[in-house]
This record gives C-alpha cells, sequence and structure tokens, in this order.
C-alpha cells in the first residue's frame, strides 16, 4: 500500500475505509463449491518440504550457524555473544511459527469462541529463555551453542527486556497469555507497540531518580512479526451528524466525517504454551500516518507542514506512559486508548465476518476482557461500529455490546479511577461523545425506574461527573457495558462491591460482580528463575516438571518433606545458591560486596505511598538506631540482615522520588558504619525490572507487602516470592489474606490495623489528631534523627516526614509499633533456622493456587465461556 497521496483523490471526500487490507493469509481459498484449493500444485512438493519443529542437536545447530551465515550475514570468526543471541533467537522464532502457523489454521477451521485480552501494558521481559522451557528444547539449545563455543547462560543474558508496562497490571496481562497457551484456550491479546517501554532508571550522585529513555528496539526484536498487511485507519477529531429519518427527526445513527486519520500497523509476538503445541498471538498495533508525506504543502513550499501530519500519527505509540498514578487529561494518552480499540476491535470483528455468521452472534464467537479502565472506549466504539455500519437498532447492539466485554478492576484507590474532561472527549472522539450520553440517558432512566425520584443517586451513578469541566466516569461506563465485572483477590473485589460500585450493585444484582484472585505463571517464576528448586521438587516427587508445573497443586505433595532433614538441607542449600547468585550480580553490576550469611529482605514494587516502602525504610532506621544503642555482647545475638528495595517512582511524583532519596542517603550511612554493617546494610538496586526480579525473588528469605490495608488490590510478587519459599512479611490486605489461608498463619508474619479501622483511623487524623510524640514515640524519634540530619540533606526529606507528621493518610504512625514487634518476631523465628526451613517449605507447597492456570481457567469456565482447542 502506497503511503504517498495520489494526486487525482487530493481534495476528494474520500468514503472512508475501515479496513484496508483484508488477510486472505488465514483463510485457506475455497473453489466454488467450498472445497479448500489447498495445496495448489504438488502436494507432495509441499509435504515433503514443510519444516517442522528442530528437535535434536544437530538440526539445531544446523539452523543456528544458517541464521549466522544468512539472517545476520556474519562469519562465524567475528561472531560476538549478542550475535549469538540473535542467532539463537531467530532460529527459536522458526521453531515457534510453525506452531503459531498451525495453532492459527486450527482455530480458524474450527471457529471456536475466542477471547481477546485488551490490555495497554504487557510486561514480558525476556522470551528466549521462556521459550526454550515451553518447548523443552533447553537442553539440545545449550549443547548445540556449547559446541559453538558459547555458553547457553551468556547467550540469554544479552536479550533486552520487554518492558511495555508499569508493573503488576501489565506483568499480570503477560502471565495470563502465558498460562492461555499452556491451558490451550483461544486467547489472544491485543496491546500497543510503544517505541520506548517503561523509562530507564539511573540514580544521580545525591540519590535521586533520574529518567532515561528505553529504546528496546535498537538492537531489531526477533520476537516481533511485522504484518504490514494488517493495517486499519482509525480517525481522530472531526464532526459527527445525526443521521435525520424520512421525517427530519435524528436518529440513533450519525456520520463521523473530518478529521485526522492514521493507520493501525499490526506486529504479531507468538506466545508458545508449555509443553503443548498451541501458540497464541499477542498483536501490537503500531501507528503510521496515512499518508507519509502532504504533497500539496509539499508543493505549496511548506515542509514542515507537509510531514507535520506524520509525525504526530508516529507520536501515539511512541511511549508508553509511566504513569501508575496520574496521567488522566492528557490528549496523547486518550489518543492512545482509541487508536488500540478502534484497531483491534476493527480486526476482532473482520475475524468474525469471515465465519459467516450474522452479528447478532456475535458474542457468542467474541469474548473481550477489559483489563482495567484503559480499553473501555471499545465499549462506545462497538456501538458505533453497530449503529452506524451495521444500522442495527440501540437495543439490539447494547444487546450485542453488554453480551461480549468484560471488565476486570485493579484499584479501588479514588484518585485512581480514570475519568476524561468531556470537552476533551468531545473535540477528539465527537461521535462516542454523543453514543456516551445516549448510554447515559437510557441508563439513567431504568435508574430512574427502579428507584423513584432518587436525585442523589442519579447524581452518583451518572457517567457523567458535573464540574469543571464535566467528566467521563470509565469505571462506571466499563460497569454498564459489561456482562460481567471483578476484582482480583476477594478483599479487593469485595470492597470494589462495597465502595466505588455499591450503588451499582443495588441496581443490577450481586450476581454480575464477582472474583478472580490474580496469578502468577509458575513457568517464568519457578521453573525458570530458580532451576535447581525446580529440579529439585521434580526429583523429590517422582513426577515431571511438564505434569506439575502444570498442575500446580500436586506442590502439595512436598509437605511431608518438611520433616525429612535431607530434604531440608537440600532445600537450604538451594537458598543459599541463590543468594550468591544475587550476591554476584549485585558485585558484577554495581560492584557492591554483600554478606550471603546474612537474611535477606526484600521490598520490590513500585514506589507509591500506598505501598509504604517509608514505612520499611523508617524500620531499617530504627534497626540501626537501635543497634548503636547496643552493647558489644548485645550486638552478638542479633541476626544479621540485608534489605534490599527495588522499584520506579511515576516522574512526576515528588513524595515517591523522595523516598528513593532517603532510603539511598540511609544506605550510604549504615553501609558504611564500622560498629554496625555487618548486622545490618541495604541496597537500592536501579532500574528493576522483570529480569531483575527474576534473580531478587529466588534469593529472599522474608519479602514485605505492607501497604495500608485496603490499598493492595492483590499484589502478584508476593506470590512469587512464597514459591520460591521466601516467607511474607505483610498487612492483612489483598493477596496477602488468601496467601495466609493457603499456607496458615503460622507460616506469615502479620501486622498492622485491619481494612474496617482505616476510615475512622483516617478520621481521627484529620478530627483529632494527636501528635507522633505521644501516638508513636518510637516512630517520632526516627523521624527526629532524619529530620537532625543523620542521613545529610536535612531539609531535603521534610515534605516526605511531614505526610506523616500531618495527617498521615497512609498510617504510619497507626502500624509502626506494630510493623516493628512483626519484624523482631521474623528476627526469632529466623534463629530457630530447622523450623524456618520447614516453614519455607509449606509455603511453596501451598501456593498451587496462585497459578495463573487457576485464574485463566476460571475466567474461560465463568466468565468468557470458551473450550480449550487441542492443537494436534
Ligand atoms: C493507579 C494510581 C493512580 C493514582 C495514585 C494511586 C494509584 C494506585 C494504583 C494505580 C494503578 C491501578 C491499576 C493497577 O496497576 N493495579 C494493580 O494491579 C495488579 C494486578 O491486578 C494488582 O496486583 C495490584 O495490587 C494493583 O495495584
Amino acid at each position: 500500500m502506497s503511503t504517498f497521496t495520489d494526486p487525482k483523490t487530493i481534495g476528494k471526500p474520500v468514503r472512508p475505509r475501515r479496513h484496508v487490507r483484508t488477510l486472505t493469509g488465514y483463510l485457506p481459498e475455497t473453489d466454488a463449491q467450498g472445497k479448500e484449493k489447498w495445496p495448489r500444485g504438488d502436494e507432495k512438493a509441499w509435504k515433503d518440504n514443510m519444516r517442522d519443529v528442530d528437535k535434536d542437536v544437530p538440526a539445531i545447530t544446523k539452523s543456528f550457524v544458517s541464521h549466522v551465515q544468512t539472517s545476520l550475514a556474519r562469519q562465524p570468526y567475528n561472531l560476538d555473544t549478542l550475535g549469538a543471541y540473535q542467532a539463537a533467537a531467530l532460529s527459536v522464532r522458526d521453531n515457534l511459527l510453525v506452531n503459531w502457523n498451525e495453532t492459527a489454521l486450527q482455530y480458524t477451521r474450527r471457529a471456536p469462541k475466542r477471547a481477546y485480552y485488551l490490555s495497554l501494558e504487557f510486561l514480558m521481559g525476556r522470551t528466549l529463555d521462556n521459550a526454550l522451557l515451553n518447548l523443552d528444547l533447553k537442553q539440545p539449545y545449550a549443547q548445540a551453542t556449547q559446541k559453538l563455543g558459547f555458553n547457553i547462560e551468556d547467550i540469554l543474558e544479552k536479550e533486552r527486556d520487554a518492558a511495555l508496562g508499569n508493573g503488576g497490571l501489565g506483568r499480570l496481562a503477560a502471565c495470563y497469555l502465558d498460562s492461555s497457551a499452556s491451558q490451550e484456550l483461544p486467547v489472544w491479546g491485543y496491546g500497543l507497540r510503544y517505541k520506548y517501554g517503561i523509562f530507564q532508571q539511573l540514580i544521580s550522585p545525591e540519590g535521586n531518580q533520574l529518567e532515561a529513555p528505553d529504546p528496546w528496539l535498537d538492537n531489531q526484536n526477533p520476537w516481533e512479526l511485522p504484518r504490514l498487511d494488517v493495517a486499519y485507519e482509525v480517525r481522530f477529531y472531526g464532526n459527527a451528524e445525526r443521521v435525520r429519518d424520512e421525517n427530519g427527526n435524528t436518529t440513533d445513527r450519525a456520520q463521523w466525517t473530518g478529521g485526522q486519520e492514521v493507520l493501525a500497523v499490526a506486529y504479531d509476538v507468538m506466545i508458545p504454551g508449555s509443553y503443548t503445541r498451541t501458540t497464541n498471538n499477542l498483536r501490537l498495533w503500531e501507528s503510521k500516518p496515512k499518508r507519509g508525506f502532504d504533497l500539496n504543502s509539499f508543493n505549496a513550499g511548506n515542509y514542515e507542514g507537509a510531514v507535520e501530519s506524520s509525525n504526530s500519527a508516529a507520536a501515539i505509540t511512541s511511549v508508553l506512559y509511566p504513569n501508575d498514578s496520574t496521567g488522566f487529561g492528557k490528549e496523547l494518552r486518550l489518543k492512545q486508548q482509541y487508536f488500540w480499540t478502534a484497531a483491534s476491535l476493527a480486526d476482532i470483528l473482520r475475524r468474525f465476518k469471515n465465519i459467516g455468521k450474522p452479528i447478532q452472534e456475535f458474542p457468542d464467537y467474541v469474548a473481550v476482557q477489559l483489563n482495567d479502565t484503559h480499553p473501555t472506549l471499545a465499549i462506545p466504539e462497538l456501538m458505533r461500529i453497530l449503529l452506524d455500519d451495521e444500522e442495527l437498532p440501540w437495543d439490539a447492539a447494547w444487546q450485542i455490546v453488554t453480551n461480549t466485554f468484560f471488565y476486570t478492576n485493579h484499584t479501588v484507590l479514588p484518585e485512581a479511577l480514570e475519568k476524561w474532561p468531556v470537552p476533551l472527549m468531545e473535540h477528539l472522539l465527537p461521535r462516542h461523545m454523543q453514543i456516551i450520553y445516549d448510554i447515559n440517558l437510557f441508563f439513567l432512566q431504568s435508574v430512574e425506574k427502579k428507584f423513584p425520584g432518587d436525585r442523589d443517586r442519579l447524581g452518583r451513578m451518572s457517567l457523567i461527573e458535573e464540574g469543571f469541566p464535566k467528566q467521563v466516569r470509565m469505571a462506571f461506563l466499563a460497569c454498564i457495558g459489561s456482562r460481567k465485572v471483578n476484582g482480583v483477590a476477594e478483599l479487593h473485589s469485595e470492597l470494589v462491591k462495597t465502595t466505588i460500585l455499591k450503588d451499582f450493585v443495588e441496581f443490577e444484582g450481586v450476581s454480575k460482580f464477582g472474583n478472580v484472585t490474580n496469578g502468577i505463571t509458575p513457568r517464568r517464576w519457578l521453573d525458570q528463575c530458580n532451576p535447581e528448586l525446580s529440579a529439585l521438587i521434580s526429583s523429590t516427587l517422582k513426577v515431571d516438571k511438564s505434569v506439575w508445573l502444570k498442575d500446580l497443586y500436586q506442590l502439595e505433595k512436598l509437605l511431608p518433606y518438611a520433616e525429612d532433614a535431607a530434604f531440608r538441607e537440600k532445600w537450604a542449600a538451594i537458598k543459599q545458591r541463590n543468594k550468591e547468585r544475587l550476591a554476584h550480580h549485585v558485585e558484577t553490576t554495581l560492584g557492591l560486596t554483600i554478606n550471603t550469611h546474612a537474611m535477606f529482605d526484600v521490598q520490590i514494587k513500585r514506589l507509591h505511598e500506598y505501598k509504604r516502602q517509608t514505612l520499611n525504610i523508617l524500620g531499617v532506621i530504627h534497626r540501626y538506631l537501635t543497634l548503636k544503642n547496643m552493647s558489644k555482647e548485645e550486638r552478638e545475638k542479633v541476626n544479621p540482615r540485608v534489605v534490599f528495595f527495588a522499584g520506579k517512582a511515576a516522574p512526576a511524583y515528588y513524595i515517591a522520588k523522595l523516598t528513593i532519596r532517603l532510603i539511598v542517603n540511609v544506605a550510604r550511612i549504615i553501609n558504611a558504619d564500622a560498629d554496625t554493617k555487618d548486622l545490618l546494610s541495604l541496597y537500592f538496586l536501579p532500574d528493576y525490572s522483570v529480569s531483575l526480579a527474576e534473580v531478587l525473588i529466588p534469593a529472599s528469605d522474608i519479602s514485605q507487602h505492607i501497604s495500608t490495608a485496603g490499598t493492595e488490590a492483590s499484589g502478584t510478587s508476593n506470590m512469587k516470592f512464597c514459591l520460591n519459599g521466601g516467607l511474607l512479611l505483610g498487612t492483612v490486605d489483598g493477596a496477602n489474606i488468601e496467601i495466609a489461608e493457603e499456607v496458615g498463619e503460622s507460616n506469615v508474619f502479620f501486622f498492622g490495623h485491619l481494612t474496617p479501622a482505616v476510615e475512622d483511623l483516617r478520621y481521627q487524623h484529620t478530627y483529632h489528631p494527636v501528635p507522633i510524640e505521644e501516638k508513636c514515640p518510637a516512630l517520632a524519634h526516627v523521624l527526629n534523627q532524619v529530620s537532625a540530619g543523620l542521613f545529610g540533606d536535612a531539609e531535603v526529606y521534610e515534605p516526605l516526614l511531614n505526610t506523616i507528621r500531618q495527617g498521615d493518610h497512609y498510617l504510619l504512625s497507626d502500624d509502626f509499633d506494630s510493623y516493628i514487634a512483626a519484624l523482631a518476631m521474623v528476627d526469632e523465628a529466623y534463629l530457630d533456622r530447622t523450623e524456618w526451613v520447614k516453614k519455607s517449605i509449606r509455603t511453596s507447597a501451598k501456593m498451587g493456587k496462585f497459578s495463573s492456570d487457576r485464574a485463566i481457567n476460571e475466567y474461560a469456565e465463568s466468565y468468557w465461556n470458551i473450550e480449550a482447542q487441542h492443537i494436534s
């Protein structure tokens, strides 16, 4: 397709064609009788030469060398490890393609109901190791590359993370894709192909976070397949004019014309299942100008104007928004959301139409999962297509829409609920704003019918929040436009029903609202990141990992081995080697030496006030001050501890950035204090990523999940640590609660106030504040030491400390004493190493529930109504 304007059409109105190219490749061509024309030519010539998956070392070696020679155009003598990574990746990709093509073909032939996971974020991390393990090809690839002079682990280290996400929400999407393929479910992901993923975090000499762009595509990406033949036009701005009927009255339909049109081009990423042929697809959209060049402007001598449209179109998918904090109100972010939902729906609709069923049956073939409210525009977009293009009556269209979508909520924090200014929506998406007003009108009429005269309720439930400007409440739109709504852990799902969507539960009935507790893929988060533990489990259970990795409840059979001293010794030795692996990593990347005989205490997650990294660092300071006051004899009884932090702060989140600065500077002081450094040291590891998590998690003795009760929807790293035999120190929040239910409260360290107390405590802070000195002297002392400049920059930290002294919205002063007591209990428990290792084994053994296979099967059965498709 030419990206240049055809001079003949300049200035002429062109009826927009949404779908630029039809993807013929997916549907086998048929003759007049409907019989498939395949194969063309000599069937034997095809079949004899079709590639299969390479399984043995000679075939793999041949494919590797052939990619070095041809795809990479390199000579063996100058091939470096990066080149070896590229050759290995291309060779693995060939294998994936065989399965991916077969999967697509069989789905097309069988036409089962499919589910689509719409997520603005997919935090995939690295692919090569995961693909090798899922294909069961790691051993032969290690052998083949070894023979050619490379170490497979060095090769794997060369890959850059695909970091197209901020945190838990994006990593969850990646785990769900792995589980969908592993469970042989016909599920595709749809997202955006950002040129820059989450920023790289640097730490300045003062301890400030600095951000640098993440040019992850610079070295080419062997894992994506550009599909230049799959492209859709997406419109922004312009005018929406209501269509009138023969009597001149306005109808539900409209024509949307003018404005800016850009192209969405598909890039496909193969998602291999574990020990199955099923290889699903993640389709990422890139924005391109519809016309690369405006010939009119160019001819008029306006070169800059001529390229402008191409710049603004390309900008849409240039960068991932790094905020899981703000970002609402930013036109480019809203453009991303519409660009992606419009292209994805057009693609889904085209695939549905290829089946040849009437549009009314759309929900029988398609389920669309909305990962948070980011893709909520898919609801008015599908309405627009059904009303304006398909010319369905309103009720029929709404019936289809509300049977197609499912909405997952990932936070109840009021400040995190997405709202878009009405003037911005009217400007950018005039037709969608009309539709939203219409949805709201019909919806509020039905509310009025059920609750006559309840004006407060209408105001509370309106999709439009009054104010200057008015705003569209996306969570409400997602809720009423979906078949079902779910939260991501039991407590969180209850909070969704009793707080933000309470009125909607009263109106629509409670059965629409459910829970699917999050999960994690044990392939990446145990087998890949902790191969020794995986091998020990297989040999102990005498079950091949291909079995227990896909039936994680089998880990329960480890329980009796907690009583077996020889097994405990092996278990503990693996933990020790993982600690050494982490220490080695820190030594080689940061040049720091770590005491691997200490307890490793880890908190790694996005920096957020509600996650309370501040509570942790203040606890570290408290420990330091306590140690300083001890006699030599007293110190000898103390359990050495190394505390690790890692995580990024949103670039504009001032308080979160100050917390990082405090951590870095506390580390500087205490790591240099000869009195205490053997007993307490502290590291902030910069640039947290999926790959760094894979090294940190298996090395942890204890990890911290210490959000203010009721604020962390689920958490998923808590599950990863526990699966790897780390114990959990946490509040009674999110999935911590369900972890404790599984492993037993005696195996976790809980502290802090419970969710029902939080509201009252906040009320007290606001209306009856008690000075910190009175309420929590230990905390007051710590704060005063920071204020006095013990860690330098006395005045710099005041805004951070004042969040606690004034208002204390996240209740640090209420939970500090019980937090310190819980840390003391951890110390005491660690002294009895035998008992500790038993707890570690029991914890890991009870993690079956938290496999993302369990979670994805719940979505498949209770939400999407899709079935597994075995690919032969
Ligand atoms: C956004 C905001 C914006 C304003 C400030 C506070 C705040 C807090 C969180 C967010 C992110 C909302 C969506 C999200 O990422 N939720 C995370 O989803 C994970 C997967 O379900 C879950 O494990 C985490 O607990 C939840 O925070």
